[in-house]
């Protein structure tokens, strides 16, 4: 018996070595919650065990070393007491039956002096200061001005990523996503406006897709590509990254990578939680260079979901700002329940408030 429309999307699929009991995915949140040690909140193992009827969660952006970090309270991937703190996390999840990868990140030059390590400043393909803010102890202020990363520290960033991707491992993540989205460090080497070298790493489009095909070899190597995804964002003005010409730039990005038989590549659509079509961009020319699992991402409701799924465009779909409040989204969705608003001012930093706070279906009914 072939499935209904509607039941495309609750239906199991496999992207890479990672069963999904559906083809609902929680996107990657950040929510400003670790502790000063840059470890994930003891509140985390309840938030994102709340959330585990995902078919997959994408975690929280996590940075794989000091120097990845951009923002105030976002917890990281790079010692021991991570893991352990992460190991809870992914206990609770799979406890309750789903599936969790870590988001690997590393900020680039979205980043403040007053958030690495002393004495050092952001790094960046280029010497380009971004026009945009971050969040600090002080509140929101300007990025620092970065540094051109040398050439000769290349082997070394990789080195992190894959040291981070083996530590998710340990801490019990089903896999790792790499962040190269929204114009942190790898999309910064992707994109013309942002990357300026005029050695192997800039320039032409195999060179600005060098450092990310790099790093997803890898990682790749290190933990099985079939573990290994990867998240773009071919067209979101996010912290003032831009490229002349988007199209050619990403559909080579994903060709390239297609051999190593990664996990699945999962794509923003448009502007980053803003409008789906504020630059033309064939999301559909892009899938086609890329044989594996696709993931799309931003706007979708239920029926344009089924549809990206049902069409074969899209494998799962990816769900951000409804995953804040609505922790059973997959059962919301089946159901056609309706679906709770998220609190704009408990999204970053805090407690409990606005985090682990959010009823379930059941929950809310008995509450009204
Ligand atoms: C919101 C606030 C800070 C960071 C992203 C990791 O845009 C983020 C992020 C989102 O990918």
């Amino acid at each position: 018996m072939s499935p209904t429309s509607d039941d495309v999307l609750f239906q199991p699929a496999r992207l890479g070595a990672i069963d999904i009991a559906n083809r609902v995915v929680m996107a990657p949140l950040t929510r400003n919650r670790a502790t000063p040690e840059r470890v994930p909140s003891p509140l985390a193992a309840e938030y994102y065990g709340q959330r585990a009827s995902a078919g997959l969660i994408v975690s929280e952006a996590t940075q794989i070393s000091p120097l990845g970090q951009g923002y105030l309270d976002t917890p990281g991937i790079y010692n021991d007491d991570q893991v352990q703190a992460w190991k809870r996390v992914t206990d609770e999840v799979h406890r309750r039956g789903g599936r969790i990868v870590c988001q690997l990140w590393h900020v680039g030059r979205i980043s403040h002096t007053s958030l690495l390590p002393p004495g050092e400043v952001p790094v960046a393909p280029s010497a380009i200061r971004a026009d945009t803010k971050t969040f600090t102890s002080d509140g929101f202020v300007p990025v620092s001005a970065p540094r051109e990363l040398r050439i000769d520290e290349i082997p070394a960033l990789i080195e992190d990523y894959v040291h981070a991707a083996r530590l998710s491992i340990e801490a019990g993540f089903d896999g790792i996503e790499v962040h190269g989205a929204n114009g942190y460090l790898i999309d910064q080497f992707l994109r013309d406006g942002t990357n300026h070298r005029t050695d192997a790493y800039g320039g032409s489009i195999e060179n600005r897709t060098r450092l990310l095909w790099e790093v997803m070899q890898a990682v790749a190597g290190a933990i099985g590509a079939d573990r290994c995804g990867l998240r773009l964002s071919p067209v979101t003005p996010a912290n003032d990254c831009h490229d002349s010409n988007p199209q050619p730039l990403f559909e080579r990005a994903v060709e390239r990578l297609d051999p190593l038989g990664l996990a699945y590549i999962h794509v923003i659509e448009g502007a980053t939680g803003g409008p789906r079509d504020n630059i033309p961009f064939d999301y559909h020319a892009m899938r086609a260079k890329f044989s594996g699992p696709w993931i799309a991402n931003n706007g979708y409701d239920k029926a344009m979901a089924i549809e990206a799924i049902a069409s074969g465009y899209a494998d799962a779909i990816a769900f951000g700002m409804a995953y804040i409040a609505n922790p059973d989204l997959v059962r919301r969705l089946r159901e056609d329940a309706p679906l709770a608003q998220a609190e704009h001012k408990t999204l970053y930093g805090g407690g409990a408030h606005g985090y682990t706070d959010y009823p379930a279906l059941d929950e809310a009914r008995e509450a009204s």
